[in-house]
């Protein structure tokens, strides 16, 4: 096994709890301003889940939870102007500070850092939710913490497609054994895993009951000192918060 050289995290539900209260809740406002009477329970966005990327997640809500809906001519377009309202209020979101990061990213992410491991980002959502997420919940810097910012519509194929993380370790040089991936979804791991990587996941409310097979450990956090995770599957060693010595151990580099 080579030497652990670079951390690759997915964004949604990974480094923040994103989803219910926060893309959820922008679409919503999307539709609302669209003047549409669409609205996304906690529950249907749950099912919504199954297709990663807003776009494509609109898509898969007319196609099978409201096939009567009259569609417009230009349904793509329509649905590219929809997403983009969508973009503007989740980072209207951000830039009020309203989706913090899970705990231990801060900590995980400094440390490191501080050890000369290389950082990137591996996502199916927008680049400019990154952005916004980065700087107004990480740090005004963080933007430049990360060597590889792969977002969105970079490779047409999304999670779970392994493309966006083949394609963050193409640009950094780096071969899979020389990285470990960060997740929290089904979709997320099979992408991870598809692309040969290490994977180390912590579910959350709406992946918690999903499938992790291959996963080198299951948390149902991050944990931090104080605030200890469950591990779901997989052997922590007596640890009680994700750090560094167990990250590389997970590794076995
Ligand atoms: C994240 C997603 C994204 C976000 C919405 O999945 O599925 O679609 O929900 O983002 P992952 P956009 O964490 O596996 O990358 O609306 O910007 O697409
Ligand atoms: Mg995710």
């Amino acid at each position: 096994m080579n030497r652990l050289k670079a951390l690759i995290f997915d964004v949604d539900g990974t480094l923040a709890d994103t989803e219910r209260d926060g893309h959820r809740v922008a679409f919503n406002r999307a539709f609302a301003e669209a003047e549409l009477d669409w609205v996304w329970s906690e529950e249907l966005y749950g099912k919504l889940l199954a297709v990663t990327g807003g776009k494509e997640r609109i898509r898969y809500y007319l196609d099978n939870f409201n096939t009567k809906f009259a569609r417009p001519a230009g349904l793509d377009d329509f649905i590219v102007g929809l997403h983009k309202a969508k973009t503007r209020h989740y980072v209207q979101m951000l830039s009020a500070g309203l989706i913090p990061l899970r705990p231990g990213v801060k900590r995980l992410i400094a440390e490191a850092r501080a050890a000369g491991l290389r950082l990137a980002v591996a996502t199916t959502t927008t680049p400019e939710n990154v952005a916004a997420l980065l700087q107004n919940a990480m740090d005004p810097d963080a933007m430049s913490w990360f060597e590889v910012i792969a977002a969105g519509d970079i490779v047409p194929a999304k999670k779970p497609a392994p493309d966006i993380y083949t394609w963050a370790m193409a640009q950094m040089g780096l071969t899979p054994a020389e990285c470990i991936a960060f997740e929290d979804s089904h979709n997320g791991i099979r992408s991870s895993r598809g692309a040969g990587l290490t994977t180390i996941v912590a579910v959350n409310g709406y992946t918690k009951d999903e499938e992790f097979d291959g996963a080198a450990i299951v948390l149902d956090q991050w944990g931090e000192p104080g605030q200890p995770f469950c591990v779901l599957a997989g052997d922590a060693a007596g640890a009680s918060y994700l750090d560094l010595a167990l990250v590389k151990r997970l590794h076995g580099g």
